[in-house]
């Protein structure tokens, strides 16, 4: 989709629009007041305050209408610059305006009005020159939105919308959002029944089903086998720590916003963790390490809490309690580069694996100026930040570099990827961490006898299972390969009378080879039952009869095709084992 914010003609065009839609905004709500309505990728929005009113699906079309009118009329738009005093006196009554302009500074920003008619607002434009050359728009969705995102203040109306520059652009533009609708994990997770939600649990606390389960465990399944492999060596901790374990590790200054309060039970105060390497940290200072006994690599498969603001909560993508596939490797200083290198080799097998190929490695470095966020030690950030593109460079990744992304204990390594809908996320993640180890007074006995501190990566290929399950879904349109497939084989008799028997029979012996089947008696017809075999994309669907029966076949449909293809059962038994070994794509 194309990136409207970038596009420099389309840029100022939305925003246009965004003020053509306060204008409409104005006219229908009189009492209406405007906070900020920026352009974003996918178009503009506006946060509104209606006052007691909320904005519904049908009022969209009326703003809509009303923009069309306002649009027809034709006025121009003109710009003017006004002195501080001047704004303030201009919007003396407009609380929103009054902030904005309050905290502007006067001798470097000039303050512009820019009006269309009988509309005026505060803005830096450009704008077009008439709201005539807005003609091709449309009004997206609606949310709440907290003023300046602060759940604590006021709840305003946010309304999205986008405008072209002619008709076939909007139009293509609409058909694309609705192919994204169709691709969003949330709908696939809903119609696969992958997962749910309830107001009972809470925002951001997917309840994984027993389709997604399967699907959770067969990732975990693969990538312990690949990791253990490697010389990891997995651990089970608890998913809370005391405030105490976060002071040690700095997350309780540096990360505090991102967790959740902590809670006091008989002495001990705890916090439910928002990241596992305090716990890891703890088990590698558990024992005396030598320099021989490095790299050490401790895995876990472990649960975290994180507090995301209620409006950037997704579905399974950006979630409150998560699954992280989480490791740290502990390394003398000459291991980073080697170590560091398997791990990107590691990130790059597995999307293999999975076919994977829209994603973008991003290199998240440290704001030099942010000195509340990041530790103060330059050196130990520049020989930590050099070291990460040294092997980049030798590996021939191709990346970009990304300033104040780092954690506040390293920079990091990131794979970057477009969701259907919204904006990018990271999927994997590798981090340089000089500070952790120092800060557990960790340390290994080195060569010469003497005490060394080491170097921790933390890293997450999957990220998280619940990112990486939505990112699949929305990959593979929900499509998953047979080894993930929750239903592998679903078996349909053409004739519920005459052969369910064989029916059961080869539901055995799939079953008897852990091949997870199904098999549909219900009294429905045989059309109707294999086009539900498809709607909920199961690999294979065998129609067993009278010929396959008499003969100890199978006949068989591979999802998305209409040829059916008759085997011998123990051949197809064959066939697919080999499938889901090889994890086929
Ligand atoms: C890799 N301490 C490290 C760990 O050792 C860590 O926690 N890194 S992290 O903060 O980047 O998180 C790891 C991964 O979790 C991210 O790369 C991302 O893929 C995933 N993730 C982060 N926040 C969320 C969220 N709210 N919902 C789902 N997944 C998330
Ligand atoms: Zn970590």
């Amino acid at each position: 989709m194309i990136n409207i914010k970038e596009d420099k003609e389309l840029n100022v065009m939305n925003h246009s629009c965004a003020h053509l839609m306060a204008q409409a905004v104005k006219h229908l709500y009189p009492h209406a007041l405007f906070w900020v309505g920026p352009v974003i990728e996918e178009g503009f929005y506006y946060d509104m305050d209606l006052g007691d009113d909320v904005i519904k699906e049908e009022d969209l079309e009326r703003i809509e209408k009303e923009m069309k009118k306002l649009s027809k009329d034709g006025k121009r738009i003109y710009r003017e610059e006004i002195s501080k005093e001047e704004a303030l006196e201009r919007f003396k009554n407009d609380p929103y305006k009054v902030d904005l302009i309050s905290r502007m500074d006067e001798d470097s920003t000039v303050i512009s009005c820019y009006t269309q008619g009988d509309f005026t607002d505060l803005c830096r434009g450009p704008h077009v020159d008439s709201v005539k050359e807005l003609k091709y728009f449309k009004l997206i969705k609606f949310s709440g939105a907290y003023w300046k995102g602060d759940s604590k203040n006021k709840m305003l109306q946010r309304v999205y919308g986008v405008c072209f520059k002619n008709e076939e652009d909007l139009n293509n533009y609409m058909h694309e959002l609705e192919e994204a609708k169709e691709r969003d994990h949330r709908k696939i997770g809903k119609d696969l029944d992958i997962f749910m939600s309830h107001d009972l649990v809470g925002k951001g606390m997917p309840l994984w089903l027993p389709n997604g389960a399967i699907v959770r465990k067969e990732l975990e399944n693969y990538i312990y086998a690949k990791e253990r492999k490697m010389g990891y060596k997995h651990v089970y901790t608890p998913c809370v720590g005391t405030v105490d374990l976060y002071k040690t590790s700095g997350h309780w200054d540096h990360y505090k916003e991102n967790m959740f309060p902590s809670m006091k039970v008989d002495e001990e105060e705890f916090v439910l963790r928002p990241m596992n390497c305090p716990h890891h940290m703890l088990i590698y200072g558990n024992e005396l390490r030598s320099y021989r006994d490095l790299p050490i690599r401790i895995g876990e498969f472990a649960t975290d809490f994180r507090y995301e603001a209620s409006g950037a909560v997704k579905g399974l993508e950006r979630v409150r309690c998560m699954c992280q596939n989480d490791a740290h490797l502990f390394v003398r200083p000459d291991q980073i580069g080697e170590e560091f290198k398997k791990v990107v080799e590691l990130i790059l097998d597995v999307y293999k694996d999975f076919g994977l190929k829209n994603y973008k490695f991003r290199l998240s470095l440290r704001d030099k100026e942010d000195k509340e966020k990041y530790f103060d030690d330059d050196e130990m950030w520049n020989t930590a930040e050099n070291k990460l593109r040294e092997v980049l460079n030798d590996y021939g990744c191709e990346y970009t570099e990304a300033i104040g992304e780092a954690a506040f204990y390293g920079p990091k390594l990131d794979v970057e990827v477009k969701p259907a809908v919204g904006p990018e996320v990271t999927l994997s993640t590798c981090q340089l961490d000089f500070l952790l180890p120092r800060r557990f007074d960790l340390s290994y006995i080195d060569k010469d006898g003497t005490k060394k501190t080491p170097v921790v990566i933390h890293r997450a290929i999957f990220g998280t299972f619940d990112r990486f399950t939505a990112f699949l879904l929305e990959e593979t349109k929900g499509v998953l390969p047979l080894w993930l497939s929750p239903v592998q084989v679903n078996i349909i008799p053409v004739n519920n009378e005459y052969h369910t028997e064989y029916s059961k029979e080869i539901y055995k012996l799939l079953d008897d080879n852990n091949i997870r089947v199904n098999i549909d008696l219900r009294d429905e017809k045989l059309s109707y039952k294999m086009r539900e075999s498809q709607t909920n994309k199961i690999p294979y669907t065998l129609i067993l009869g009278d010929n396959e029966k008499d003969n100890n076949l199978v006949s068989y449909r591979c999802f998305g095709t209409k040829e059916t293809i008759s085997m011998n059962k123990n051949e197809f038994l064959d066939k697919i084992k080999e499938e889901i070994e090889k994890r086929v794509i």
